[in-house]
């Protein structure tokens, strides 16, 4: 019987992934087994979970991250496409346990998927936000064209260049996005140096960052906030495409205007 049984607050946890993960794929920012979404899910788990025995080796997770003991997380699973998890959550995905040593992780229900190959990113940071109090439980990691495509531009990578060009294209952005989108350069997938640097950029204030010429990694409060950020960056992306594609550059919102809507508005920036 799936963890899920009986578990209305879990089981919305992992339907709510679920339902991300059919806008990632219809969104083409998932191509193949493209992108991750790891929750902490430590506030859903009862005494009878916490007893329930490991159904796989303790693996270690490649790092110690002393604020995860005794949490647990639903991950996608390596390899696993986003368009089948949007289906069959507990078939391309897992509940995770930190062992008490906080440098392993074992598997608990409903299968042996084998967790992310960016699991050192997400606990990583998931261990950053504890440590920061943050009542952040989410992040996603996905392929989001438009922004990739940005991303592939020099120029856009200065600090907040590409920043102030999306929150300019439509008010939403500036609101919804206050913190704009942090850059961290281009290194290899899945490393833990990708990890420090990411955790460096939401350190900096920032709850969306761009892994140059790869992908966007979000943090919210839940897996629909993070997805709703990315998505509100790159309706901004395409909006500047579009006029591009129309012929000219577009005007964008001055600052001051954009400064409006972060006074009114009081945003964190
Ligand atoms: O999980 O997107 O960055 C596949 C990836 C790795
Ligand atoms: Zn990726």
């Amino acid at each position: 019987m799936s963890i899920l049984y009986n578990r209305p607050d879990l089981a919305k946890q992992v339907n709510d992934v679920a339902e991300v993960a059919g806008y990632l794929w219809t969104k083409g920012w998932a191509e193949r087994n493209g992108g991750n979404i790891t929750v902490n899910v430590t506030e859903h788990i009862d005494d009878e979970i916490r007893k329930m025995p490991a159904i796989g080796p303790v693996t270690p997770i490649g790092m110690t991250l002393p604020n995860l003991k005794g949490t647990y997380f639903y991950c996608k699973g390596t390899n696993r496409r986003m368009r089948d998890l949007a289906r069959w959550p507990m078939d391309n995905g897992s509940i995770i346990r930190i062992t008490d040593d906080c440098a392993h992780y074992e598997i608990i229900a409903d299968n042996l998927v084998k967790p992310t190959s960016e699991l050192p990113s997400h606990l990583a940071v998931h261990n950053y936000l504890i440590g920061k109090g943050s009542n952040y439980k989410a992040s996603v990691h996905t392929h989001p064209i438009e922004l990739v495509a940005m991303s592939h531009n020099p120029e856009f990578l200065k600090k907040d260049v590409l920043t102030n060009i999306l929150w300019s294209m439509i008010p939403e952005t500036k609101a919804f996005c206050p913190r704009g989108l942090g850059i961290v350069p281009y290194m290899l997938p899945s490393s833990n140096e990708l990890a420090e640097a990411t955790i460096k950029a939401i350190d900096d204030d920032y709850d969306v960052v761009m892994w140059e010429k790869h992908g966007v990694f979000a943090v919210g409060p839940d897996v629909m906030e993070a997805f709703d950020m990315i998505d509100t960056l790159t309706k901004s992306a395409i909006i500047y495409r579009d006029a591009l594609s129309m012929g000219f550059v577009p005007d964008g919102m001055s600052q001051e205007q954009m400064k409006e809507i972060s006074t009114v508005f009081n945003l964190p920036k």
